[in-house]
C-alpha cells in the first residue's frame, strides 16, 4: 500500500494522548499501598530488575501530578489513560477501602478534568495486590470476585470523573510472562495453568462489565488488548496453516470473547487436544456472552510472522503454542533493535481493518504504541531530546491509521506509549518512550522534539505527512 504525502486530517474529538499504569508510574506515596506481585518479584529476583531499579520512586507521579498534567496539556493531550491501583484501594485486595487513596484519585482525577483532559481509567495492569496472588492470583475465582469488588468500588467512587474505563490491559501479558516465557511473577512454566488464568481473568472482565452496567455513568466500559497481526512467511498452505493457529492463540484467544463473546471453536478443539481446557461453569459461559465490552483499545507495537516449524518439537518438554509454528525473520524488515522488535507499519491499518471487517467495527481507538529506545541522551543538543525516530515512528503510524479511518475504521483515538519516560517491568528504564525526558537523579522533566510535534499534531487535529521515514 502507498501512501502519498498530504495533510492527514483526523475526525472532529480525535483523542489525541497516552497512556501509563500506576505501578509504573505514581512510586509508593503516602496512603499505605499494598505490596504487588511486583515487590514479591523484587524480593526474589532483584537481579532481573535492569540496572536493579525497582517500583519505590518509578516516575513519582503520586506526588508530581499537578505538574505532569501541566505537561500533559503542553504536549497536546485532551486524553489520558492510567490505571487505579487496586493495592492503593485494598491494600490487602480486598475488605474496607483505603479512604487516603481514594482521595488521591479523586483529587488527580478532578485536576485532570479541570485541565480539560478525559481521564481513561484502566482497572488492572499486570499488578496483582501480594495477598491476592498469595492465593494463587488468576488461578483463583475468589480473587476474580475480589477484583470484581474493587472494580465495582471504582465506578462509585470515581463514576462522575472517568470519561472511560477498561478492566484489563493486555490480559495475555500475565499468561505469557506468568506461565509459559518466565518473566512476570509467578514465573511458572505451566500452560495449563496459564489457560487457567487466561479464562478466568476473561471471566473477571465480564464480570465487571456487568457490574458496571448497573452504574447509572454515561462513559463506556472496554478492554485493551495487544494485537499482533499475524502473517504467514508465503501462501503455502502450511505456513498459513502455522499463521492461523499463531493467530488463534495470542490474538483471538482474548479478542472473540471480550467483543464477540464466545471462543474461537478451532481454539477449543486445540485445547481439548492437549487436555488443556480450564475449569468452568455453564454460568460463566453466560456472563461472557452476555457481557461484552462496548469499546476496544488496541496495542500495536510489531507484527507477528511465522512460517510453519522445520524441525519437531519435543513431546516431553511442556506445552507451547511453538508445537504449531515458528517465527519467521522477514528479510528487509525495519527493526527497533532497542526493543528487538519489527516495525511495520502497515500493521496498524491491517489491525483496524480486522476489527472493521470481523468484530463489527465496534468503537476503537488506538491505546498504546511507539517506539522504546536506549541512551537517548546521545540525542540530547541544546537541552532536548532530539528524537527525530519517534516522530517518524508516530508519522508512518498515523498515516497508514488515517487511510483506515478513510476505509471506515470506526476509530477515535491514539495514544502513545508513554507521557513521561516510565519504568517498565523488569527493563525498569532501559527503553525510553515518553515524550517527555525523565533525569532518573533529579527527576526533572524536560519535553522531547517529539512532545513538540505532539503538541502541534494536536492542536491542528492532524499533520502534513511527506512520504514514509526510514532512519530507524
Ligand atoms: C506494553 C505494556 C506497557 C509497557 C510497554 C513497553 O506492552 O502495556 O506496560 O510496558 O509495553 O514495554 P517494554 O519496556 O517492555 O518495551
Amino acid at each position: 500500500m502507498n501512501i502519498q504525502p498530504q495533510f492527514m486530517r483526523f475526525p472532529d474529538e480525535f483523542w489525541w494522548g497516552s497512556a501509563w499504569s500506576a505501578e509504573q508510574a505514581e512510586g509508593r506515596g503516602n496512603t499505605g499501598k499494598g505490596r504487588t506481585q511486583w515487590d514479591m518479584s523484587w524480593d526474589k529476583y532483584p537481579h532481573r530488575f535492569y540496572q536493579g531499579i525497582n517500583t519505590d520512586t518509578t516516575t513519582d507521579f503520586f506526588y508530581r501530578y499537578r505538574d505532569d498534567i501541566e505537561l500533559m496539556k503542553q504536549t497536546g493531550h485532551n486524553s489520558f489513560r492510567l490505571s487505579i491501583s487496586w493495592a492503593r484501594l485494598f491494600p490487602d485486595g480486598i475488605g474496607e477501602v483505603c479512604q487516603e487513596a481514594v482521595e488521591f484519585y479523586r483529587a488527580m482525577l478532578s485536576e485532570m478534568n479541570a485541565k480539560g483532559i478525559k481521564p481513561f481509567a484502566n482497572l488492572y495492569h499486570f499488578d496483582m495486590p501480594e495477598a491476592m496472588m498469595q492465593l494463587g492470583g488468576w488461578e483463583n475465582r475468589d480473587v476474580v470476585a475480589a477484583y470484581v469488588h474493587f472494580c465495582d468500588t471504582c465506578f462509585q467512587e470515581f463514576g462522575d470523573l472517568v470519561f472511560h474505563w477498561f478492566t484489563f490491559n493486555e490480559p495475555l501479558g500475565p499468561v505469557l510472562g506468568g506461565y509459559m516465557e518466565d518473566f512476570h511473577y509467578p514465573n511458572v512454566i505451566d500452560f495449563k495453568r496459564g489457560v487457567q488464568v487466561g479464562f478466568n481473568t476473561i471471566l473477571a472482565s465480564a464480570l465487571a462489565v456487568k457490574a458496571f452496567k448497573r452504574h447509572p455513568l454515561q462513559s463506556k466500559i472496554g478492554i485493551i488488548l495487544n494485537l499482533s497481526p499475524t502473517y504467514p512467511r508465503s501462501e503455502n498452505p502450511r505456513d498459513k496453516e502455522a499463521a492461523e493457529y499463531a493467530d488463534l492463540f495470542y490474538n483471538r484467544s482474548f479478542l472473540d470473547p471480550s467483543v464477540r463473546g464466545t471462543f474461537p471453536p478451532k481454539l477449543v478443539a486445540t485445547l481439548h487436544e492437549h487436555d488443556l481446557i480450564p475449569e468452568f461453569t455453564e454460568q460463566d459461559l453466560n456472563d461472557i456472552r452476555e457481557n461484552t465490552v462496548q469499546i476496544l483499545g488496541l496495542n500495536y507495537y510489531e507484527p507477528r510472522r511465522v512460517k510453519a516449524r522445520t524441525s519437531s518439537f519435543s513431546h516431553d518438554a511442556p506445552f507451547m503454542p511453538e508445537w504449531y509454528f515458528e517465527s519467521y525473520i522477514m528479510p528487509g524488515r525495519k527493526f527497533n533493535p532497542h526493543r528487538g522488535w519489527e516495525i511495520y507499519e502497515q500493521g496498524i491499518y491491517d489491525l483496524c481493518i480486522d476489527i472493521r471487517d470481523n468484530y463489527g467495527n465496534i468503537e476503537a481507538f488506538i491505546s498504546e504504541n511507539s517506539m522504546g529506545v536506549a541512551n537517548e541522551e546521545r540525542f540530547i543538543r541544546d537541552g532536548q531530546v532530539h528524537d527525530d525516530y519517534r516522530i517518524g515512528f508516530i508519522q508512518n503510524h498515523l498515516a497508514y491509521l488515517h487511510q483506515a479511518i478513510t476505509d471506515g475504521c470506526n476509530i477515535k483515538g491514539y495514544h502513545l506509549w508513554t507521557f513521561i519516560d516510565c519504568w517498565s517491568w523488569i527493563n525498569a528504564y532501559k527503553n525510553r518512550y515518553g515524550l517527555i525526558r525523565l533525569d532518573l537523579k533529579t527527576q526533572q522533566r524536560t519535553i522531547k522534539k517529539s512532545g513538540e510535534f505532539y503538541q502541534a499534531l494536536s492542536q491542528q487535529n492532524g499533520f502534513y505527512f511527506n512520504g514514509l521515514y526510514v532512519d530507524f
